[in-house]
C-alpha cells in the first residue's frame, strides 16, 4: 500500500545520530538498528573508522534480519534531519583517572559536536553520554540554546541497572523483579536509594541487613571504576550502550517511561539551574516531567553534595571554555 499524503502512517524512518564511533557509540548504533528503532548516522573524527563500522553492520543486516540503514561519516552534513543526537565522543577514563580529570578535553569536544549537530538538525533532542556527563549536559544545553526538556544526560539508567544487578546477584533472584533507583551526579557522590529500591515492591532494606545494603551501594558507586580496573584498556560499554538505547527507544516510541536521567531542575529537590540524575519521564518531547521523591534529610543532603560537585565543575568548565 502506498500511503496517501493524508495517511496517518509516517513514511519517515526516525534518524538517530551517534557522535563518537568508539566502544559506546558503535555498540549503541548496533543496538538501535538491530532493535529496528531508527536509521543511524555514526560520526567520528577518525577517517574511515565510522564508515568501516557502518559497512560491517550493514553486512550483518541479512543475518540479523532488520531493514535499518546505518551510515558512517566524518561530515556533519550527513547528520541532517536527525530526531535524536547522542554524544559519546570524547576520551574514556583510564585507570586511576577520575571522571572530572576528563572535564577539560571532553567539554570542548561535546560543545563543538553539539553546535555542529544542531546546525543540521534543529528539531533534534540531545542525549549526552560523554563524561563528566552531568556537567557536559549543562554545557550542551547552553551551547544549543534548546528548551531544557530537549537535552538530557544518560547515567542514571546505567547506575540503576548496576544496583539492580548487584541486588539480584546478592539475593540469587531474577533481575526482572528488582527495581533500583539511583539519583545524583554520575560519580563517586551518586546517591543510590535503598528505600526506593525494591524486589517485587518490597524495599531491599527489609530483605537485607544494613551492612549488605551498604556493600551493594558502595559497589554501585564504584561500578564504572570496577570495570576499568578489570579491563585496563578502557571502560564499560555494553551496559552504557544498552542504557542509552533504552532512552532512545522511550523517546522514539513515546513511551512515557520513568527512568533516572540527568534532567534540568528548576526548584525540584531544592535545586536550581543544574542538570543532575533524577527520576524523569521520557517521551517524544524529551523529558516530560521530573518526579520528586520524598527524601530523608540524609538522602537530600547527599543529593545536594553531589549537585555541588557538578556545579563546581560547570563553573570550572565554563571558565575554561571562555578562555580558549
Ligand atoms: O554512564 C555514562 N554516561 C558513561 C559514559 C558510561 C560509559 C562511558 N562513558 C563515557 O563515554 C566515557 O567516559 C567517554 O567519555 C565516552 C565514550 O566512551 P567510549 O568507551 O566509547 O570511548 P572510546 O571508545 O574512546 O570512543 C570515543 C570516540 C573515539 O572513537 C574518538 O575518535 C571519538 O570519540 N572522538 C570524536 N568523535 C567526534 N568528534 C570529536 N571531536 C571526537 N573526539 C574524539
Amino acid at each position: 500500500m502506498i500511503s496517501s499524503p493524508n495517511s496517518p502512517i509516517s513514511c519517515q524512518t526516525p534518524r538517530v545520530t551517534v557522535i563518537g564511533g568508539g566502544k559506546v557509540g558503535s555498540t549503541l548504533a548496533q543496538r538501535v538498528i538491530e532493535k529496528n528503532l531508527a536509521d543511524v548516522v555514526l560520526l567520528d573524527v577518525v577517517e574511515g573508522m565510522p564508515q568501516g563500522i557502518a559497512l560491517d553492520l550493514m553486512e550483518a543486516r541479512g543475518i540479523e534480519g532488520h531493514d535499518r540503514q546505518i551510515i558512517g561519516t566524518n561530515d556533519y552534513a550527513d547528520t541532517v534531519g536527525s530526531d535524536i543526537v547522542v554524544i559519546t565522543a570524547g576520551l574514556p577514563r583510564k585507570p586511576g583517572m577520575t571522571r572530572d580529570d576528563l572535564l577539560k578535553i571532553n567539554a570542548k569536544i561535546a560543545v563543538e559536536a553539539a553546535e555542529k549537530a544542531i546546525a543540521h538538525s534543529p528539531e533534534a533532542l540531545f542525549i549526552i553520554v560523554t563524561n563528566p556527563l552531568d556537567v557536559l549536559t549543562y554545557l550542551v544545553w547552553q551551547a544549543t540554546k534548546l528548551p531544557s526538556h530537549r537535552v538530557m544526560g544518560m547515567a542514571g539508567v546505567l547506575d540503576s541497572a548496576r544496583f539492580q544487578t548487584f541486588i539480584a546477584m546478592e539475593l540469587g533472584i531474577s533481575f526482572a523483579d528488582v527495581n533500583a533507583v539511583v539519583l545524583g551526579g554520575h560519580g563517586d557522590l551518586m546517591v543510590p536509594l535503598p528505600r526506593y529500591s525494591t524486589v517485587g515492591g518490597v524495599p531491599i532494606t527489609e530483605l537485607m541487613d544494613t551492612s549488605t545494603v551498604e556493600r551493594l551501594v558502595e559497589r554501585t558507586r564504584n561500578g564504572g571504576a570496577e570495570i576499568v580496573e578489570l579491563m585496563r584498556t578502557g571502560g564499560a560499554y555494553y551496559a552504557p550502550a544498552s542504557s542509552t538505547c533504552l532512552m532512545v527507544e522511550a523517546i522514539l516510541q513515546n513511551q512515557s517511561r520513568q527512568v533516572t536521567a540527568a534532567a534540568y531542575l528548576q526548584g525540584e529537590y531544592g535545586l536550581n539551574d543544574i542538570f543532575i540524575g533524577v527520576p524523569a519521564r521520557l517521551g517524544c518531547r524529551g523529558v516530560e516531567k521530573v518526579l520528586e521523591l520524598n527524601l530523608t534529610d540524609a538522602e537530600r543532603t547527599a543529593l545536594h553534595t553531589s549537585a555541588e560537585s557538578v556545579r563546581k565543575n560547570i563553573h570550572r568548565a565554563s571558565e575554561m571554555l571562555a578562555s580558549v
